[in-house]
């Protein structure tokens, strides 16, 4: 399943799901003697039993046929983590890091059979600066969907739209790139419309080997506003023709609604909000990295019975279906580049700069489209502490700006009154460990943070507490509540959220670290914390199993719920989906 809607009519488009022939090979480009393992796209390997910890290259090869000479465009909407593509023998695609998707687009390919050769790699080293042994699992393979179009010369690359509101008014700015593959300039028209409101044509001419960005803003008198409460969406219809017929099209989902942080408030539509959610990893026991859609949808459900309004996709961009999920049912997204606790060191590794770049500027692109996602946000953790990482965080804020002038912008810091960046984005964050990490009094500390923010170039935004939390393992019960019993994080979670949700608390959001389990890298160091590879401080298992700490977070959140209504209440807590 590629999107929770068709992405075109006109485009010829097929998933490639199903069984590809698999190997293990030493390296990128290698071509083994056998194919021995056939293993199930989108997936990763650890799913097959001899393969559960292997990291390296493993070569996924696929045959497909073509009826007629066309051009073909396979896009892999995330590889985990480094991807090399080769069809027919042909080199077609480099690209690093699993979670934004990338493509490859080939010219007059003759009809008949063809060869995908997909080497992922999921081996740490100099070449992933931002996939490390860390306190989630780089799983490998293609872990998302996997899409083969058919293109003609002309076709839409990409179309973005930002609602904007003048004077009460909506209005959409249009950017519509289209890309002409040919050897000759040509002239289209190209048509550009919301279903159910209205659509414009322009006529564009684009020199060969090219591409022209169309860009216009619309009135939208009649537009209905994207809420929380109540998420209208519209579909966004993109279609070129030539004199005789329809010959390429583009369709997305879009939402008005605009996001302001004035006065130290975060505002939907002009409505205040408190942010209450959890952190999400994309990891499940039995799936890994790779989420079929029911999986996804229980996930939403889930996290909407615990009264939450809020996701965050620590520590990289999600699957887009999921992101779907979110735009149906109100979830609002904070949605994050890829990056967790990199020092200054790691920082300045050669690979470091351009790959972070690269993938801030993926997820804006990609993801932009999105009604929920109200929050962009860089660098979980980094070095905000230093004059180096402050470069590389003004300058990722500031890439955001430029790409998307429509929502605010944050990082997680965890550098508390050493944060020397604080100044850089429109919403400040921290994430604190009281009762877990430190013996600290959240509330306390919850002032002191503001008083981080106040004097380090933060006063007058909103602050948000990104991440706080504690270990529970599963089934472990104490009488004595020590720390790991699911009893203890249940009383540390209870204490932290009656500080931060009392009415005089100075914040915009809680974010709970974290929603399930997770698998970690297995390393040496402090990731020997970890118990059984695991990241135990989810209020759910790895297979969504509540703990304790599950009913305590309900209670808090649906509590808030009932007395601020207008903070949105995602629509499958409606149908009450766990009893
Ligand atoms: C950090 C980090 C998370 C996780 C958490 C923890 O704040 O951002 O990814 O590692 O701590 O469990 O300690």
């Amino acid at each position: 399943m590629i999107r929770l809607f068709d992405t075109h009519e006109v485009r010829p488009t097929r998933e490639l799901e199903g069984l590809w022939e698999f190997q293990p090979v030493s390296r990128q480009g290698e071509i083994p003697e056998a194919m021995n393992y056939r293993l199930p796209v989108p997936g990763c390997w650890e799913n097959h039993p001899e393969l559960g910890t292997y990291q390296g290259v493993g070569l996924y090869l696929k045959k497909i046929q073509t009826s007629r000479r066309t051009n073909l465009r396979l896009e892999f909407k995330g590889v985990s983590h480094t991807a090399d593509v080769y069809i027919d023998g042909v080199h077609a695609a480099h690209h690093h890091n699993a979670y934004t998707s990338f493509d490859a687009v080939i010219r007059g390919v003759e009809p008949g059979e063809h060869e995908i050769r997909l080497y992922a790699d999921n081996s740490f080293g100099e070449h992933s600066a931002l996939h490390i042994a860390n306190d989630y699992y780089t799983y490998g393979g293609p872990i998302r969907p996997i899409v083969l179009e058919e293109i003609g010369d002309v076709y839409i690359e990409r179309v973005a739209f930002f609602p904007e509101c003048e004077d009460g008014v909506w209005q959409g700015r249009w950017q519509a790139t289209v890309r002409n593959l040919g050897n000759e300039t040509c002239e289209t028209s190209l048509l550009l419309g919301l279903d159910g409101l209205s659509s414009f044509r322009e006529t564009i001419t684009i020199e060969a080997n090219s591409s022209v960005t169309l860009e216009r803003t619309e009135l939208y008198r009649e537009a209905e506003a994207w809420n929380p409460g109540r998420p209208v969406l519209y579909t966004l219809r993109a279609e070129l023709s030539n004199e005789k017929e329809r010959c390429d099209d583009w369709i997305d989902r879009i939402g008005f609604r605009r996001i302001d942080t004035e006065d130290g408030k975060l505002r939907v539509n002009e409505q205040e909000i408190m942010l209450r959610g959890v952190n999400r990893h994309e990891d499940h026991a039995l799936a890994g990295a790779a989420f079929s859609f029911p999986d996804l949808m229980r996930d939403i459900q889930l996290i909407a019975d615990l009264g939450c309004n809020t996701v965050r996709t620590s520590h990289y961009p999600n699957d887009e279906r999921f992101l779907d999920l979110c735009d149906e049912f109100g979830l609002m997204v904070w949605e994050e580049n890829h990056a967790r606790g990199l020092s200054e060191e790691q920082m300045r590794s050669p690979n470091f700069a351009w790959q972070s770049e690269q993938v801030t500027r993926e997820m804006v692109e990609q993801h932009g489209n999105h009604a929920s996602i109200v929050i962009w946000a860089i660098l979980n953790e980094c070095a905000s502490d230093t004059v180096y990482g402050r470069e590389i965080y003004a300058s990722e804020l500031a890439l955001i700006r430029k790409l998307d002038p429509t929502r605010p912008r944050t990082f997680a810091s965890h550098n508390r009154e050493r944060d020397i960046c604080l100044d850089l984005p429109d919403i400040v964050s921290f994430n604190i460990y009281p009762g877990w990490y430190t013996d600290e009094d959240p509330g306390e500390l919850m002032r002191e943070a503001r008083g981080w923010a106040d004097r380090l170039g933060g006063a007058g935004k909103p602050m948000i507490l990104s991440e706080f939390g504690a270990d529970g393992y599963y089934g472990f019960r104490s009488a004595n509540r020590v720390k790991g019993s699911e009893e203890r994080q249940s009383d540390i979670l209870d204490e932290n959220l009656r500080a931060y949700l009392a009415e005089e608390a100075p914040l915009t959001g809680v974010l709970i670290w974290q929603f399930c389990d997770c698998r970690v890298s297995e390393s040496t160091g402090w990731l020997m914390s970890r118990g059984g590879t695991h990241n135990v401080k989810g209020l759910v298992d790895v297979y969504r199993r509540p703990k304790l700490a599950y009913e305590t977070v309900k209670k808090h959140f649906r509590s808030q719920q009932s007395k601020r209504p207008a903070d949105g209440i995602p629509v499958p807590a409606r149908t009450d989906v766990t009893g």
